[in-house]
């Protein structure tokens, strides 16, 4: 997978997904991420990215033709045209299901969001999908972009060590992940639950299935009415 990322703030995302697993797999080659300052986009002589809107209110948006200079630049150097994705509070709010769905799809490109939005014209035109984080708004797209990078990169094969270690964590079959414990056996007078020390696979498998139900009945009683 490769994703470009349209922002204001390159070197913030450049620094996010250059450490830990994300920082590691694109040294690997499991995915290509490029960060595209939009302002060096903005053509006109003041090289304005934003400007006020038209109906009066407070605030700036950002400008339609830097975005698309910007993202007409990407397809052209990919020979492709990516998904196209714009972070907002109005967006469809990601889950991990989206998530496995995108994590198919070859080329992504992520628009930043500052001041009060884009013009509803280039999101008309171009965005594919508006994908929203939360209900809650931000100062500007970034986090929201990288929260979602992140997240669907660690489903591209070659980016975790190993494929099952997806597999068993919280939300990947709908449930909420079991309890673990690590070294000491006894920390502060409280011990490990025993059947993780007793080696009996069958029993811990078990053990671990039962855990997953109680805490997803205990803290989010709503994954398990859904059909
Ligand atoms: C996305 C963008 C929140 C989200 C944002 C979210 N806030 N909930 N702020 O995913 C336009 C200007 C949107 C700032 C951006």
């Amino acid at each position: 997978m490769r994703i470009d990322i349209i922002t204001l703030f390159p070197e913030m995302c450049e620094a996010v997904m250059s450490e830990s697993i994300i920082g590691r797999a694109r040294k690997k080659g499991a995915i290509e991420v490029e960060c595209h300052q939009l302002r060096d986009y903005a053509f006109d002589k003041h090289k304005r990215v934003d400007d006020t809107t038209y109906g009066g209110g407070m605030g700036m948006l950002m400008k339609a033709e830097p975005i698309a200079l910007c993202f007409e630049a990407i397809c052209e150097k990919l020979g492709t045209r990516p998904h196209f994705i714009y972070m907002s509070p109005k967006g469809r709010t990601l889950t991990q299901s989206r998530l496995r769905e995108l994590s198919q799809i070859e080329n992504i490109c992520i628009l930043c969001g500052h001041y009060e939005g884009v013009d509803q014209r280039l999101i008309d035109e171009f965005i594919d999908e508006e994908i929203s984080i939360g209900d809650y708004v931000l100062t500007g797209g970034e986090l929201p972009a990288l929260v979602f990078a992140d997240s669907v990169s660690r489903l591209v094969p070659g980016v975790l060590s190993d494929d099952i270690c997806f597999s068993e964590e919280s939300h990947f079959d709908g449930l909420l992940e079991y309890p673990q414990y690590t070294k000491p056996a006894v920390w502060r007078g409280i011990e490990v639950p025993e059947v993780l020390l007793s080696g009996h696979h069958e029993n811990i498998e078990k053990w671990r299935r039962e855990q997953s139900l109680e805490e997803t009945r205990k803290k989010r009683p709503d994954l398990l009415e859904k059909p």
